[in-house]
């Protein structure tokens, strides 16, 4: 414990004592004797600092002789090393848009807090400061994953520019109890210990980098005349394909382990090759999204044909299913680099086939190609020989919450192939398979 006497005249002539919860005055001649106390003065402040103090209510006695001006401040400060204030970020290095997750937990005597205020400032690089509070409510937009217990979270994302961010954190605990339930013993039964008043503050930062955008977690094609056929792990993207041939060029046989195709299957607009491509987009502040663009890159050795003269397009659709990549490659690789894969994959038929090996249906219910959205997110015009970036906008997707699309050709000819993350992986280019490039404003 210490108590502190601030005075702000120097001749004041005051005199410092303190009083025990029991009683005891402790006054400077005490000092000179008691090892537990002692006594520091200058001009303007004097100072008991108690050792091992006694629990209970203890008094400051100021007394004055001749005074000028009697400005004084007195202070008392308990120092309480079972009150802490960690804190944490899910990752120190980060890629804008995504926001940092920010976590805090205020402990006492080793146990989580909850009902206190976590609140603070972000100190930006640029010097600019912005106000934080973090939440012990368990809601998904403060990032916090259980409510009440002890542990207050928030997510960060209004960023100005790349470089450290300072999260300044201060816990201010006024009727907070311990966390319910971490009792030592069952009998005693839970523990909502009341904790008293104390504040601490602590500081943690993250750095945050541009990128030109996020890569995607899982992309495949999905095969029209291989229905059963997993390509997760093929190092193109293919939309499109010829209605009279199949994908290496020979004379299209409509038959597979299925049975027959349909011929109405055959004569629409949009069945042909598709791919799919899936991002981790748990980190990005949707609803502060003003741009997002899903970006795919020609292959420079395949590239895009039979477009005819007009030429056609490829459309970006949203897909809601959840689908497994798959580790196989077959489609347009040489006979020695195929490979069916093995477990769960996705093929025409099944979002999940359990086993990609058998070249049979291994799912309950097919999704019959995709199961896309009624409508299209974004149509891109292609052409013979189109090379280089293909842009499709999928804002309002990612506003409204997918992180999966289907690109599709329309029209009834015309083929692309894109760079799969496995070829751009291959290439020794990550940028150059599917990106999102998402723009965060205020
Ligand atoms: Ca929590
Ligand atoms: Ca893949
Ligand atoms: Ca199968």
């Amino acid at each position: 414990m210490r108590s502190l006497l601030a005075i702000s005249e120097s001749n004041d002539e005051l005199t410092f004592s303190v009083r025990s919860p029991s009683g005891a005055l402790i006054t400077e001649a005490t000092a000179a004797t008691d090892p537990d106390v002692e006594f520091i003065a200058d001009a303007n402040s004097k100072v008991f600092r108690v050792a091992s103090p006694e629990a209970g209510e203890w008094h400051a006695i100021v007394e004055a002789g001749d005074i000028v001006s009697g400005a004084i401040d007195v202070l008392g400060f308990v120092k309480h090393d079972g009150v802490q204030l960690g804190a944490s970020v899910s990752t120190q290095e980060i890629v804008r848009p995504l926001a940092i997750q920010v976590e805090a937990t205020p402990r006492f005597e080793g146990q989580a807090v909850v009902g206190a205020a976590v609140a603070g400032e972000v100190v930006r690089p640029d010097g600019t400061r912005v106000s934080i509070e973090l939440f012990d409510d368990g809601l998904a937009e403060h990032g916090d994953s259980v409510a009440g217990d002890g542990v207050y979270a928030a997510r960060f994302a209004d960023y100005t520019t790349d470089g450290t961010y300072t999260f300044e954190l201060e816990v201010r605990n006024a009727t907070g109890t311990v966390v319910p339930g971490e009792s030592l013993f069952a009998q005693v039964g839970p523990n909502t210990m009341t904790v008293p008043a104390f504040q601490r503050m602590t500081t943690t930062t993250a750095v945050v980098s541009s990128a030109p955008g996020i890569l995607a977690s899982r992309d495949s094609i999905l095969r029209l005349r291989s229905r059963n056929t997993n390509e997760g792990a093929n190092p193109l993207l293919v939309v499109g394909g010829s209605a009279a041939m199949d994908e290496e060029g020979t004379r299209f046989d409509p038959v597979d382990t299925d049975g027959p195709i349909l011929p109405d299957l055959l004569g629409g607009p949009s069945e042909a090759d598709s791919s799919i491509v899936a991002f981790d987009l748990n980190g990005v502040p949707r609803s502060n999204v003003t741009r997002a663009t899903l970006v795919v890159t020609v292959d420079p050795r395949l590239g895009s044909s039979d477009w005819g003269r007009k030429g056609g397009s490829v459309a970006a659709y949203g897909l809601s299913n959840n689908w497994t990549e798959g580790n196989g490659r077959n489609l347009a690789l040489p006979l020695g680099g195929r490979a069916l894969g093995s477990g769960a994959g996705v093929t025409w038929n099944c979002a999940s086939d359990v086993d990609v090996a058998d070249a049979k249906t291994g799912c309950a219910a097919t999704w019959k190609g995709g199961e896309i959205a009624p409508q299209p997110t974004s149509i891109v015009p292609h052409v013979n020989g189109l090379a280089g970036k293909v842009r499709f906008d999928v804002t309002a997707d990612v506003v409204g919450g997918f992180s999966s699309w289907q690109l599709r050709r329309r029209g009834d000819r015309g083929i692309v192939h894109y760079v799969s993350r496995e070829g751009a992986v291959e290439a020794g280019d990550p940028e150059r398979g599917p990106l999102l490039v998402a723009e965060v404003g205020p």
